[in-house]
């Protein structure tokens, strides 16, 4: 079957911007006519974008955006991070390939990329949507010396990160909207998921789970999504280089994260407030004991969300949808 895949696409090389006959291409493969838009369908599915038009035949309108481990790698210039990457082209979930090298023991900084998950997660076991070659869809192996409870502050360091990473490489301003949601113009570009293996009292890995929607066009995302999700892509009206995005995230990832190792959290906890769109607002907290609305105060030193209500009662909330 790789023979004729190469075949086919050295058969396209050659028409160059010309047709390609079905009947041409089941002469010269020596297979029927169905048996060649079954091959058609294939590259279809593998991101290429093909035109067929009757009588003429096909041609390739764009080939597919693919990543390779090398250009993640090659010209990367971090330290720690991202230096050991596992590049995959199709998994369940990166969540679930990192947890299973967490407990393997693989050193910090280990990265799992891959161009498609087939059961992405969000928090509280929703789905994330990571069709391939679109996406960002990544997870990191972090093991600070810290105790659980301060492992939310990682997710805020993350946004922070991926923001400005997203700045830096396309020139949007994103805004993030507390805790683990990026947004541009309102719809949501950014999912980050933290999780972590720990004892009582010290972690041992924090797998920091990063989903970025790149390269989407709005037909890409399920109909339920439309209103609410949207594309670096859709928002610049061009192409994203992904691999040059990974580069910059662990870049900035780095340099906050030696910031918070040294300093603590009080100059990330800055730089977040001065990304968020939620503070200062009303704001309704969807937690799983319940709905509260007011108003959103800021964020602790440990990253908690302070909302106060109309009797002037600050609640801190550690988990939430927040709506705005
Ligand atoms: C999140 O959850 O936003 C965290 C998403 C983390 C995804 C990354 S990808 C790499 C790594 N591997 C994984 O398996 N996961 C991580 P949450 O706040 O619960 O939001 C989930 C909700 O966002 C869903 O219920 C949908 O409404 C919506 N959603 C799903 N896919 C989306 C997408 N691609 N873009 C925007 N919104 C989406």
């Amino acid at each position: 079957a790789t023979e004729i895949r190469k075949k086919l696409l050295r058969m396209f090389t050659e028409t160059e911007d010309d047709f390609l006959s079905g009947q041409k291409i089941s002469e010269e493969l020596g297979c029927s006519r169905t048996a060649v838009w079954k091959h058609i369908e294939d590259l279809r599915q593998e991101g290429f974008e093909l035109e067929a038009v009757r009588r003429k035949g096909y041609r390739i309108k764009k080939i597919p955006d693919k990543i390779s481990h090398n250009e993640i790698t090659l010209g990367l210039k971090t330290t720690s991070l991202g230096r050991q990457v596992h590049f995959k082209e199709s998994v369940t979930s990166t969540q679930k390939i990192a947890h299973q090298l967490a407990y393997d023991g693989v050193p910090e900084g280990t990265l799992v990329v891959s161009e498609e998950q087939t059961t992405g997660r969000g928090r509280l076991n929703r789905s994330w949507h990571s069709p391939k070659y679109t996406g960002v869809w990544m997870s990191l192996i972090l093991r600070p010396n810290l105790p659980p409870a301060k492992a939310p502050q990682l997710t805020l360091l993350t946004a922070v990160a991926i923001t400005q990473a997203i700045e830096e490489v396309t020139g949007l301003r994103p805004d993030i909207k507390w805790p683990n949601d990026i947004l541009i113009n309102k719809k949501k570009a950014v999912g980050i998921l933290t999780e972590m293996q720990a004892e009582a009292d010290k972690i041992n890995s924090v797998i920091i789970g990063m989903g970025i929607n790149v390269n989407h066009q709005i037909d890409h995302f399920p109909k339920e999504l439309h209103s609410i999700a949207t594309s670096l892509s859709i928002e610049l009206g061009k192409t994203v280089n992904r691999a040059e995005l990974i580069q910059s995230i662990l870049l900035h990832l780095e340099n906050l994260y030696e910031r918070y190792l040294q300093h603590g959290f009080y100059p990330i906890k800055l730089l977040w407030e001065s990304y968020a769109i939620s503070i200062g607002k009303r704001i309704i907290a969807r937690t799983i004991t319940g709905t509260l609305e007011g108003l959103a105060k800021g964020i602790t030193e440990d990253g908690i969300l302070m909302l106060e209500d109309d009797q002037n009662c600050i609640h801190y909330i550690h988990s939430a949808d927040i709506q705005i």
